[in-house]
């Protein structure tokens, strides 16, 4: 198996943590002299830079959360004037400002080399032909992979997001052999093809490159089954660089982390006490080389766990497991804490309904109510009328094994659910 950077991949752990002190003092020098939120910060709990002698000390340092991003709009956490800067990415944000990330020369060139770790640990070479059908612009998805895969000698279709009949023309004629997208989307790339009768297995499709949103592995087996290809998972946020932060090899035993450029902690979100390896708790990362917009304990919200044993794969770098919910993904119906991946989980393997689903929770007369939207993969399976309420019964029995929860179940036609190029939005919380 190819390693991209054998050197800081397969580091020994203590010389690897010797590298991270030496580069998290760097860090803390930089925001504490150039950025007055951290400053402040610091001062208020009596911190200076050279507090900083172990990596233990790390804990002493404040956390840093999206409201502190979002304080500081736009460029107010950035350690260099505008004119350092080279690149401007930014994240959607569903509500109030967007992040903004800023990126020096040598911060894209960081970048790119973590993308090409990460194409790299998921297989792709410069054999491949590389077709981002993530959105190019604000996003870092489009970018970030970018530059990755052409370092790695890929051959780019900087395709974008979106009209996805000209996506499978291009991988038709082109012979694309990974596929780089959202997971929902890469499903709706299968769908189309479907429909259009393109035999898929006849397509030259090898690998998939699938993150940005969580997914559950019964999603993977659905795409690989789907799309003919092995499908690997990466993660990344803009608030600590893009995609590139971590990415599965092919040994699927988590992501592997760039522990040589963050921090990894996990932490109990409720008391912020620092968890052991192996327990499960919100990832809080620390970067350590970034020059514009470094962050120091940003706390991401998404749940996950760490792992600090070799990979098999030859790698020594941390690996986090799969990302499957963040703190504030988790919906609290009559008491009960349900994670949208858990009923994926249990809609997925269900015979007879697509991977297409809606949740629905509202307040009627002071309960919680929860309502599951799922599409039927034949309209044949509607009739005849007791079957479908058979069909509903059956989803809601599996659910309430598993929640102990009772929902509304609805069955809707294929194809009634909205599609999406990006980032799917399957939660709808009107209470
Ligand atoms: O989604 C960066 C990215 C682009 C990652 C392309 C991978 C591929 P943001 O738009 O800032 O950045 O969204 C970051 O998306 O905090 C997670 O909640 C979620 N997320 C990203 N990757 C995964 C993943 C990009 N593989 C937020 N699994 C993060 C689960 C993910 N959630």
């Amino acid at each position: 198996m190819l390693i991209w950077d054998q050197e800081h991949e397969c580091m020994p752990r203590p010389k690897l943590n010797e590298l991270q002190l030496e580069r998290l003092k760097w860090t803390v020098n930089r925001v504490y002299s150039h950025v007055p939120h951290y400053r402040k910060k610091f001062d208020e709990l009596g911190i200076k830079p050279e507090s900083i002698k172990s990596l233990k000390d790390l804990a002493r340092l404040p956390f840093t959360t999206k409201n502190d991003l979002r304080d500081n709009y736009p460029f107010g956490l950035f350690t260099v004037p505008a004119r350092d800067l080279i690149r401007i990415h930014a994240s959607s944000g569903t509500t109030g400002r967007p992040v903004v990330a800023g990126y020096t020369a040598n911060d894209l060139n960081t970048w790119t080399e973590l993308t090409a770790r990460m194409v790299t640990l998921a297989g792709v070479t410069k054999d491949d032909v590389a077709q981002i059908a993530f959105n190019y612009g604000l996003f870092t998805g489009g970018f970030g992979l970018h530059y990755g895969l052409e370092r790695v000698g890929a051959l780019v279709i900087p395709a974008s997001g979106g009209n996805t009949e000209r996506q499978l023309m291009l991988m038709q004629d082109f012979g694309t052999t990974t596929l780089i997208a959202t997971p929902s989307y890469a499903l709706y790339i299968a769908e189309v093809a479907e429909q259009s009768g393109i035999d898929i297995a006849s397509l030259k499709l090898k690998t998939g490159l699938f993150g940005s949103e969580p997914w559950t592995e019964e999603m993977r087996k659905e795409i690989e089954s789907r799309l003919h290809l092995v499908a690997t998972d990466n993660y990344g946020l803009s608030e600590v660089m893009g995609p590139g932060v971590a990415g599965e090899c092919l040994s699927h035993a988590g992501h592997h982390i760039a522990e040589d450029h963050f921090i990894v902690e996990t932490i109990n979100p409720d008391t912020g006490e620092i968890l052991e390896p192996g327990e499960e708790g919100e990832l809080v990362f620390t970067s350590l080389t970034k020059e514009a917009f470094p962050v120091i304990r940003f706390r991401t919200k998404d749940i996950s766990c760490i792992d600090q044993e070799p990979c098999s794969c030859g790698r020594t770098t941390a690996r986090m497991r799969k990302v499957t919910g963040r703190t504030d993904d988790m919906l609290i119906i009559r008491g009960v804490n349900v994670f949208p991946s858990q009923i994926e989980s249990i809609l997925m393997p269900i015979e007879g309904i697509g991977p297409h689903y809606l949740i629905n929770v509202s307040r009627k007369n002071y309960l919680d109510e929860l309502e599951v939207v799922v599409e039927l993969t034949s309209p044949d399976l509607l009739e005849p009328y007791s079957r479908l309420e058979e069909f509903e019964d059956f989803i809601r029995q599996k659910l309430y094994s598993v929640l102990s929860l009772h929902a509304r179940i609805r069955i809707v036609q294929p194809g009634t659910l909205e599609r999406t190029t990006g980032k799917s939005k399957r939660v709808f919380d009107s209470r």
